[in-house]
């Protein structure tokens, strides 16, 4: 038992609320309190997808009364929080292969729904899955889209932050075009990711015509309380994608994570909404539009689209992505969304242009 709280790194005995004498461990840490991630982490400073995490997991708690079960992708997510021989997560977690979560967790669903049949319980425990966006968007978007198709109880949660973080910011088909990522580096022609390419996964959740989809930012924390509060009060598969700015990978500094997210809201970069079984029924409405290079210019990866020798071309281009984004879902005033499942296609190619 360590019996002094140190706040950096020791080896493999880091510190972790659990190996603490119980009078030293943090106020979150208590067993009163739905905390599903708890201090001892390793996550850096700033993290959006630790506070995205804390908070998501424990609306989720608070809605099934602790009775959940998570399975996480390997990412930053897993290996911050999961040291060896140490653990962050105060509920039963499991740690999938990268690219698995989602049949992770269909798979508990499936057992814990026999089990509860079997025992005679009125209700079975509830399952997460999470993952990075890499996890999502790309090795894991096949076991995804399964767990669409057969509308398996998990609430899937993606941790949006646009690469690949944990092995040193890759490009994933969730990172925006000329964005700069250690492989979409500033050369050539068209500097950053290319244009033209990426998955839009919310939008291909709603059209497996699933219960409820959402997307949700770090900056509105009350929102994704709401939102995974109401995905719980569903059953069948669900989709809440969240955008978690990181400090490192975006190069911003890591007091300015919320204002980051923020401002990919209020200028349409991310639009944030919900949806009921493909169809739009509420989106969050810009409070004070701003253009997209505010957002531009609180990102280093943006660097070069922000100095004297930017492209006025990509800037343009990349401000008519948030008007698209305006119109389609409606961001502004009382304008309604326009998308229609079966805009959606339409709305995949317009905002490849
Ligand atoms: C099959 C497989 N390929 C590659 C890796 C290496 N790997 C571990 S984490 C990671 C990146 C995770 O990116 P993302 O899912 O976006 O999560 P983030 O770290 O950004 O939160 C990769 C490529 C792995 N663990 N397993
Ligand atoms: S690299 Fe990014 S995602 Fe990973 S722990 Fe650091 S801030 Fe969080
Ligand atoms: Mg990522």
């Amino acid at each position: 038992m360590l019996d002094q709280i140190k706040f950096y790194q020791t080896g493999s005995n880091t510190i972790g609320n659990r190996l603490l004498n119980p009078s030293m461990r943090a106020i979150q840490a208590s067993a009163d309190r739905p905390n599903g991630l708890i201090s001892g982490h390793r996550a850096c400073q700033g993290c959006g997808e630790a506070l995205g995490a804390r908070y998501a997991i424990d609306a989720a708690m608070r809605a099934t009364g602790g009775k959940i079960v998570v399975a996480n992708a390997t990412g930053c997510l897993e290996v911050f929080s999961t040291p060896y021989p140490e653990s962050a997560w105060q509920l039963p977690w499991i740690h999938s292969l990268f690219g698995n979560s989602a049949a992770v967790g269909s798979g508990i669903a499936a057992a814990m729904k026999v089990r509860a049949e079997k025992n005679g319980d009125a209700v079975a425990p509830r399952v997460i899955a999470q993952g990075g966006d890499g996890g999502t968007t790309d090795i894991g978007f096949g076991p995804l889209s399964g767990m669409f198709e057969r509308n398996d109880d998990v609430l899937y949660l993606c941790y949006d932050n646009e690469a690949y973080m944990n092995t040193g910011v890759q490009r994933s088909s969730a990172t925006p075009p000329s964005a700069r990522t250690a492989t979409t580096q500033l050369v050539g022609e068209h500097p950053g990711a290319d244009w033209g390419k990426g998955k839009d996964v919310p939008m291909i959740a709603m059209a497996h015509g699933i219960p409820y989809v959402a997307t949700a930012t770090v900056a509105d924390l009350r929102d994704l309380e709401e939102k995974v509060t109401k995905a719980m009060s569903f059953h069948g598969a669900r989709y809440i994608q969240i955008l978690t700015p990181c400090p490192l990978g975006w190069g911003c500094a890591s007091g300015v994570t919320v204002t980051v997210a923020r401002m990919a809201m209020e200028t349409g970069f991310f639009p944030v909404y919900e949806a009921e079984y493909g169809k739009i029924t509420s989106v969050r409405k810009i409070r004070q539009k701003q253009p997209v290079i505010n957002y531009l210019k609180l990102q280093r990866r943006y660097a070069h689209l922000t100095g004297k020798k930017a492209d006025p071309n990509v800037l343009a281009r990349l401000q008519a992505l948030c008007d698209t984004n305006i119109k389609n879902f409606g961001l502004l005033g009382d304008d309604e969304p326009q998308l229609t499942p079966a805009a959606i296609q339409a709305y995949e190619r317009s905002n490849k242009v």
